[in-house]
């Protein structure tokens, strides 16, 4: 029991440490971008991988922290494993800095062959970069694998994804989170394999010299990256399907609609990717259509379920809101909303407008920040304030909350305008004929000094809790 109490307590600080610093290299990244950092301009891509990087992975860690320990409620995860997996995290935390840090790997956060080979930094950083990969998806697939091992001794596989509700036979009932996260995690071992098997190949050109097909690594990143996003969201809602309930006093159980719409994404999921390829003409056109169909259907069944659900579920009830119900259900809406940004995007005809913008940005950071951020942070500190409570204080709930809302959605709309008006992603400076993209990261910076004020109200809150439980341990 402590063992899995130190580990989630570990889990929390690292995730809550790491998210304050890496949002601080973003407001780097406006400030150069607002032009207000001039001297440190040669920066600007180093940083922008780390943070890129340094983003995805930890709320990729973050949101398996908490499906593992909400599991654990049904299953027996192995907290050695979870230590493992820390060690393994934090192990390829250092390899990312050093290769930023003092090997200014600058090839963006998917490393899209073959810039990290072709970079004016020095070939030992990008060996690093590719270190930190390797013992990052090793260590993530040994996480997965043993959550798997674990749901798999409780459920056979057929009746974790529920296709008993499916096709109506008798079978157990199966906890959402079982069902939502058995689908998250075999389609993590696609994606992490895919970004394994990138690696590979980028070192056997490093030692060898052999190139690689360059549309199948293109291909290969893109299964890695787009599913990484959206498994840690998949799973960051899952937990929201076993927490929401206990604040609401009504239970929130799996039926066929929930099954099918579960099933569906894990079907689909694995050819949404397509749509990061769209510009790429020799890719078969039957992927790139396969890939509109792919992008609409894994997404909007899978969250139209889950909102209604949601609603429902607190619809007339006497909830308390308290930051943890308020963070989960502004974190579903920034998955909508960001959603319907991607799906905009996956549209071929729109895409050709907006590919390589900040729209892009944009919609990706509106489901992170204001989606699978909120959501891990309303565990965090449901899962705090259970273990230690303290009597809590609404009103300085609801400043975080608003400021976290305002700062982070005016943030985001500077993305958009920015996006909608032409401003090219991935610009330290921006030229003269769009120089209105500096002004917009001006305002841009304003905003994200509000969200973070917000958080550090949060982190305040969750810290008090946390300290206790961490006492509360070593009592
Ligand atoms: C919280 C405050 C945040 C700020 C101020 C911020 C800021 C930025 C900025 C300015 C860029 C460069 C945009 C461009 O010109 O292309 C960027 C890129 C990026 N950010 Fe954030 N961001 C934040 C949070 C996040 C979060 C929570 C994630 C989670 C995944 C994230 C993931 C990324 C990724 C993947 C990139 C792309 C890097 C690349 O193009 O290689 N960011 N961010
Ligand atoms: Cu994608």
């Amino acid at each position: 029991m402590k063992h899995a109490q130190r580990n989630t307590l570990g889990w929390i600080a690292v995730t809550v440490v790491l998210f304050l610093v890496l949002l601080l290299v973003g407001m780097f990244l406006r400030a150069v971008q607002a032009n207000q950092l001039d001297a440190a301009q040669g920066w600007f891509y180093p940083m922008m991988t780390l943070h890129g990087v340094g983003m995805a992975g930890l709320w990729w860690v973050g949101a398996m922290a908490c499906a593992s320990r909400v599991l654990a409620r049904y299953v027996e995860p192995s907290e050695k494993v979870s230590s493992f997996a820390m060690l393994g995290t934090v192990a390829g935390v250092v390899l990312l800095l050093v290769s930023v840090f003092l090997g200014r790997f600058a090839a963006g956060w998917y490393f899209l062959y073959p810039l990290p080979l072709k970079g004016t930094w020095p070939r030992w950083s990008t060996v690093v970069f590719l270190a930190s990969l390797t013992v990052l998806a090793v260590t993530w697939l040994v996480w997965v694998l043993d959550l798997l091992r674990a749901i798999a001794k409780k459920f056979p596989l057929t009746r974790a994804l529920g296709w008993h509700y499916i096709t109506g036979a008798e079978g157990p009932e199966v906890p959402p989170v079982v069902l939502i996260t058995t689908v998250s995690l075999i389609a993590a071992i696609a994606c992490l394999v895919s970004g394994a098997a990138t690696v590979v190949f980028f070192v056997l050109e490093l030692f060898t010299g052999t190139g690689s097909d360059p549309l199948l690594m293109k291909n290969l990143t893109f299964l890695f990256g787009h599913l990484l996003v959206n498994l840690s969201l998949y799973l960051a809602v899952g937990v929201i399907y076993d927490v929401l309930p206990t604040y609401t006093g009504r239970p929130w159980k799996a039926n066929r609609v929930v099954a099918v719409a579960w099933n569906v994404v894990l079907w689909v999921v694995l050819f949404a990717y397509f749509h990061h390829l769209y510009m790429d003409f020799a890719q078969p056109p039957a992927f790139q259509y396969l890939g509109q169909v792919a992008s609409y259907v894994s997404s909007i069944p899978s969250a139209v379920v889950t909102v209604f659900g949601a609603v429902a579920l607190v619809y007339r009830a006497p909830v308390r809101w308290n930051l943890t119900v308020a963070l989960f259900f502004l974190g579903l809406m920034g998955w909508g909303i960001g959603g319907i940004g991607a799906v905009i995007d996956s549209t071929i005809a729109v895409n050709s407008v907006l590919h390589n913008t900040l729209w892009v940005p944009a919609h990706f950071h509106t489901y992170m920040i204001e989606g699978l951020v909120l959501m891990v942070l309303g565990y965090f500190y449901h899962y705090c304030q259970e273990e230690a409570p303290i009597e809590e204080d609404l009103r300085l709930h609801k400043i975080a909350t608003c400021l976290i809302v305002v700062g982070g959605y005016g943030f985001l709309a500077m993305f958009y305008l920015s996006g909608a008006l032409g401003v090219p992603r991935r610009f330290a400076i921006y030229p003269a004929n769009v120089a209105h993209g500096a002004t917009l990261s001006k305002v841009a910076l304003g905003f994200i000094t509000l969200f973070l004020g917000g958080l550090l109200v949060y982190a305040r809150e969750l810290g008090r809790r946390w300290n206790k439980a961490r006492q509360a341990i070593h009592a």
